[in-house]
């Protein structure tokens, strides 16, 4: 869904495709092959429906349809779900592979009806080519979508303006073609990389070097953040082990970013609004080509929002701090209502009538990020209280397609027609999360990770910040032990 929705110009993968890709099939990994380092958005899409062709699974996915409810029977133990076009399906287990960044936010702009413009969201992008050659565009929001979005559209439109809430850490990908030699270098012992991988904190397989960023001095600290600069991509984060953990280590990261900007951008006054104020990873590293540089093209310009943020959209464009900026077309790249989003779009009600949206009015509560107290038979693929978005997405998917599998095998031979996590269980697990998260610097910034992007939404450390490694064993030692934590219910 996410490459197939995300289709603005740029779209592109920050993990490297040749670890963004499944591992379950040895000769899938060996057959395909991937033409660049970091997959661009086409390509992620060609490589999904080549696995659906693949493995014959499109006779079981029926496209177009939108989900609108999903009710527990408690006589029945099984869910009924609805579609918007009023199918009804019955099952006794529901798993929602809704994802986490799946539901766009979309703020409601005092006057945006009037716009006379092209409105789009990066996370809703049409099909068709979007043409903005001639066109006077707007940008708001520069998280990664709007980063990669920002760089592709100045190459084209007669007039690019930004609009920036807070500026955002970029570091280069230095993307590049991948050759034949590059792939066969992965593809000879591919297995053995991702099992590397599954040892990292992420599932990444950029590995944490176990120092201190204070432990050496600023120089030799600088040395090796330039390497891994040069290097491209999110490893920068693993330079030192306590970037996620202490401000001063995390000052020095900071400072090698702000600098790389200060000799990047040319006019001091766009380079002061650029320069990013928050800890470095508090919200998510973006990955850009030639991002900051974009900012010295002559037909684009950066507006710092002030505090009251867009205050008014008219016919014509967009009013910040009483200016009018002229606009043909407006680019929406304002994120989503992350992790929970996907869910509360559908009426989701479990035991006695009771909607999730009331049971994760808090905040959500679940056993692993896998299942919630009051909603037996209902698993969720990457919930809130996994690794989810901390980690590589498509090994931790599987990770989570093949626990559920297990499960479910386990419950049919046992003959066990309910499954639910004990309060208790749910209770410690989400109070373990919060207590990992406390010890981090995530709650130093208003993150997507926290729903602090989306009006109204409690603040919560969503995903589990323990790392993968934590997690798989947790989950491995709690079906090991015949689901512990669960309350399994015979038929
Ligand atoms: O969304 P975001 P995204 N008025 O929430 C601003 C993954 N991803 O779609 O920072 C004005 O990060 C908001 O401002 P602020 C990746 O995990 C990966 O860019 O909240 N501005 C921010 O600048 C990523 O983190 C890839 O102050 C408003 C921006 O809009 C996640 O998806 C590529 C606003 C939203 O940034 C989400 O990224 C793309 C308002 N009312 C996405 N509301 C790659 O793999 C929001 N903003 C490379």
């Amino acid at each position: 869904g996410t490459w197939y929705w995300n289709r603005y110009p740029g779209a592109r993968c920050d993990v490297e495709s040749m670890f963004y890709s499944y591992g379950f099939d040895e000769e899938l990994e060996q057959e395909w092959e991937w033409t660049e380092r970091y997959p661009s958005q086409p390509e992620i899409l060609r490589y999904a429906n080549h696995v659906a062709d693949r493995f014959s699974l499109w006779p079981h996915i029926q496209l177009n349809t939108r989900v609108a409810s999903a009710t527990y029977d408690t006589e029945k133990n099984g869910w009924r779900v609805t579609t918007e076009s009023d199918e009804v399906f019955n099952a006794k287990f529901c798993i929602m592979a809704t994802g986490c960044l799946s539901a766009a936010n979309e703020p409601n702009f005092d006057g945006m009806e009037t716009f006379t413009g092209r409105i789009f969201h990066t996370g809703r992008w049409p099909h068709e080519k979007i043409d903005f050659k001639d066109r006077r565009v707007g940008v708001i929001g520069t998280g990664s979508s709007g980063v990669q979005v920002i760089q592709e559209v100045a190459k084209e439109a007669a007039h690019l303006t930004v609009f920036q809430r807070t500026p955002t850490y970029v570091v280069e990908s230095f993307n590049r073609a991948l050759d034949r030699g590059d792939q066969a270098k992965v593809k000879a012992k591919y297995q053995d990389i991702r099992a590397a991988a599954r040892k990292t904190f992420g599932g990444f397989t950029a590995v944490m070097n176990e120092q201190s960023a204070l432990s050496v001095s600023e120089e030799e600290c600088r040395e090796r953040l330039e390497a891994a600069w040069n290097k491209g991509g999110i490893g920068l984060q693993f330079t030192y082990n306590d970037f996620g953990f202490n401000e001063a280590a995390n000052k020095r990261a900071q400072d090698f970013v702000r600098d790389k900007i200060r000799a990047t951008v040319n006019d001091p006054n766009t380079t002061e609004k650029l320069l990013p104020r928050h800890i470095l990873g508090c919200k998510r590293l973006s990955i850009g080509t030639n991002y900051y540089a974009t900012y010295n093209k002559p037909n684009v310009s950066l507006v710092q929002l002030g505090d009251n943020g867009i205050e008014h959209i008219t016919q014509d464009g967009v009013i910040s701090e009483e200016t009018l900026y002229p606009l043909d077309d407006l680019v929406l790249a304002t994120g989503f209502d992350a992790m929970t989003g996907s869910l509360s779009r559908i009426h989701i009600t479990g035991r006695n009538g009771q909607p999730l949206t009331t049971a994760w009015q808090a905040g959500p509560q679940s056993y692993l990020g896998l299942m919630t107290h009051g909603f037996p038979n209902l698993f969720t693929i990457t919930g809130p209280g996994s690794p989810s978005v901390l980690s590589n997405m498509l090994p931790t998917i599987e990770h989570h397609v093949e626990w559920i599998g297990e499960c479910l095998a386990h419950l049919r031979e046992h003959n066990i027609r309910e499954i639910e996590p004990n309060v208790k269980a749910q209770d410690e697990w989400v109070a373990h999360g919060n207590e990992v998260a406390d010890k981090t610097l995530r709650h130093g910034c208003n993150s997507w990770y926290l729903g602090a992007n989306v009006p109204g939404k409690p603040r919560v450390f969503m995903p589990y910040i323990g790392g993968m490694p934590t997690y798989r064993e947790k989950c491995s030692a709690v079906a090991a032990a015949g689901y512990d934590g669960f309350e399994l219910t015979e038929s």
